[in-house]
């Protein structure tokens, strides 16, 4: 039988029935499967389609396979980290949820879910929620933000889960296909989520802090189901990004504002670093590329963690 799954915790995993009464059940993964990626934390994840058997003896469920992934977003811990992990299977869009001000934007952190989100052939946007703590200086803040992702070929969307601003256009942008949200801790996934699709309640900070314990957030990602062609993912809050091993050119292939002047670098492997008559380079002293991606562009390259 296939199912969805919802959440994956280890061995243990959420699923979705495919048929029948179209119920969840807890699956228990089979030791084949588990092996099968040594590379990997977790060989199952949220929006992966599974086979399941029912074990009529134990009553239980046993995930016997994963169908193939039209595509996945995976991370390393940090850049240095061997083990890679699977956050969510199979996703029409990678939506890095971020606020101005606690958590502080990071533009590097963007970049380098951006950069993965193209190397795996996802669609991705931005979203700066927490839009009702604004004022005009950090409108403006927010407005350059914008300019500087559309020049990247990034759209950045402006949002307030408290006062509901952005919200309604949100909505019908996530009506169709499945949706990853991702970020920082604390920059208002959950809240989003919740503002978004009346009825679910994914557990948010606010919570948390009311009851005092500091347990009630996401620690695992969770996909909702919102239609019967549509969901969102929930995902637990990062810190860091870490890029999966690409090769320096297909860093600057997914930078577009860097693959649009690299044809005209004197040298055809140019890396714009140190190469002279490089256009990129030019483009960024003349402020046609702008310098923060560029000085993403360089740190992901060094093979750095992020650190603005
Ligand atoms: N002012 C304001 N606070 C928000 C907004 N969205 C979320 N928050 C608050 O930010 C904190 C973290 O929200 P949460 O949804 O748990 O963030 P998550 O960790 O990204 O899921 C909570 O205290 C929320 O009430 C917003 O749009 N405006
Ligand atoms: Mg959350
Ligand atoms: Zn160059």
């Amino acid at each position: 039988m296939k199912g969805l799954v919802l959440e994956s915790h280890g061995r243990r995993v959420t699923v979705r029935l495919k048929s029948g009464d179209q119920g969840k059940v807890q699956a228990t993964l089979r030791g084949k499967i588990r092996l099968q990626n040594l590379k990997s934390t977790n060989p199952v994840c949220c929006g992966d389609v599974v086979d399941l058997c029912y074990q009529p003896i134990t009553g239980d469920w046993t995930l016997e396979g994963v169908e193939e992934r039209r595509n996945h977003m995976v991370r390393k811990a940090t850049n240095l980290s061997k083990q890679t992990h699977a956050l969510a299977a199979n996703l029409d869009c990678v939506w890095v949820v971020c606020s101005l001000f606690e958590p502080k934007f990071s533009g590097g952190f963007v970049d380098r879910i951006a950069l993965s989100a193209a190397a795996f052939d996802i669609p991705c946007r931005v979203i700066l929620n927490k839009s009702d703590r604004w004022n005009e200086e950090a409108r403006s803040v927010a407005e350059h933000w914008r300019e500087v992702y559309a020049a990247a070929g990034i759209e950045i969307w402006f949002s307030s889960a408290l006062n509901g601003d952005g919200v309604a256009e949100l909505a019908l942008a996530m009506n169709k296909g499945t949706q990853l949200l991702t970020g920082y801790s604390g920059a208002g996934k959950s809240s989003l989520i919740n503002a978004l699709f009346p009825g679910l309640q994914a557990a948010t900070g606010a919570i948390s802090e009311f009851s005092g314990k500091g347990t009630h957030t996401t620690t695992t990602a969770t996909l909702y189901e919102t239609g019967t062609q549509a969901a969102v993912i929930d995902s637990p809050g990062i810190k860091e990004w870490g890029i999966l091993d690409l090769e320096p050119y297909e860093i600057a292939y997914h930078f577009p504002e860097i693959r649009k002047h690299s044809p005209r670098c004197h040298y055809p492997n140019c890396s714009h670093t140190h190469e002279p008559n490089c256009a990129v380079q030019e483009a960024v002293q003349e402020q046609r590329i702008y310098q923060e991606r560029f000085v993403s562009y360089l740190s992901i390259l060094a093979n750095e963690d992020q650190y603005n």
